[in-house]
């Protein structure tokens, strides 16, 4: 706590005088200027969140890409998902791939309630378009299959790993992460796109967060209308021969900023050791897996 009183008051709640959870953290920022939480460890009761999802029957879709080379990184994404992500409840795993036979399933024990589902998707010759159309085949899908099989839909790299827990506490209409490597910096050097002639464009007077585009997600048709924004955007951007700074990631940025999102996830949803571990960071949930980037970029 910053001062006796805080500790007092915390010690109090946890004892039998209230029975509500205190919000404890004075360190970071929990709640965003149009009061949507920002989750950090130590604002919310897992248990009440998880009695409350039960009650209401929520099904929970992943949405991962794994083409060409970065099919290597699917057998740690699903198991330590397995050991950390929703657990006790159920969950889809669609995995977009082109190279179906890459990932034989069996090999994975999923209890109950969980699936995994390998979905065949063309490979793209760059990789700046590997990233970006998994816009358009999130859309598409979130149409033809997910709004059919699931409540909330959750949208990340799949060169990462579990390493602490990620459950309902996430869940929302919209929700975006805080990209680690940008957090606490001042907005003028967020690395939104600049271009003021690109559908992405953020002038430097303007933006609340930078958004990772590693993990986003909500419910079917928030995710529907945040992809087709994407997609339309960057088809319209190519015609000028514009593509975002950032791909994909300078899109959603550009939609958060519009679209409010209804929760803010914490850098604890998305980090990268490379960044170190400050003080704030009291859980590293999700973590990037450490990549030679030569030699699983190239085909
Ligand atoms: C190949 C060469 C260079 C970069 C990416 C790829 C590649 C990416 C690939 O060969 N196969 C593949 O399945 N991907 C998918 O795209 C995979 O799901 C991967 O996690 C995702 C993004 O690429 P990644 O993880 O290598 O790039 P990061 O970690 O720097 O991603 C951030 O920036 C991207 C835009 O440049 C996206 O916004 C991404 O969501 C961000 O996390
Ligand atoms: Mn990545």
């Amino acid at each position: 706590g910053c001062c006796t009183s805080c500790a007092r008051m915390t010690s109090l709640a946890f004892s039998t005088v209230h029975p509500f959870w205190v919000i404890v953290r004075n360190d970071v920022m929990v709640m965003t200027p149009w009061l949507s939480p920002i989750i950090w460890n130590g604002t919310y009761s897992i248990d009440i969140l998880n009695e409350q999802f039960h009650k209401r029957g929520g099904r929970v879709g992943v949405t991962v890409f794994a083409i060409k080379k970065y099919t290597v990184f699917l057998k740690m994404f699903i198991e330590t998902a397995e050991q950390f992500f929703m657990v006790g409840h159920p969950v889809n795993y669609y995995i977009f791939t082109d190279r179906v036979n890459d990932f034989n399933g069996s090999s994975v024990v999923l209890p109950e309630g969980r699936k995994i589902i390998v979905l065949e998707v063309p490979s793209y010759e760059r990789w700046q378009d590997v990233s970006m159309r998994r816009m358009e085949t999130i859309r598409d899908y979130s149409q033809k299959l997910f709004v059919n099989e699931v409540d909330y839909l959750v949208c990340v790299d799949v060169d990462m790993k579990f390493s602490d827990d990620v459950g309902v506490e996430i869940l929302s209409d919209l929700f975006g992460t805080l990209h680690p490597g940008l957090y606490g910096k001042a907005r003028e050097s967020f690395t939104y796109e600049r271009n003021p002639q690109s559908e992405a464009y953020i002038p430097t007077d303007k933006g609340d967060f930078y958004y990772a585009g590693g993990y986003f997600g909500g419910k079917v048709e928030e995710v529907y209308k945040l992809t087709n924004f994407c997609h339309n955007a960057m088809l319209t951007d190519k015609k000028k021969n514009i593509e975002a700074v950032w791909h994909d990631e300078s899109y959603l940025n550009k939609y958060l900023l519009h679209y409010k999102p209804t929760k803010v996830l914490s850098p604890e949803y998305l980090w990268d050791n490379s960044f170190g571990v400050p003080g704030f960071l009291r859980r590293r949930r999700f973590v990037a897996v450490p990549k030679n980037h030569n030699e699983i970029r190239n085909k």
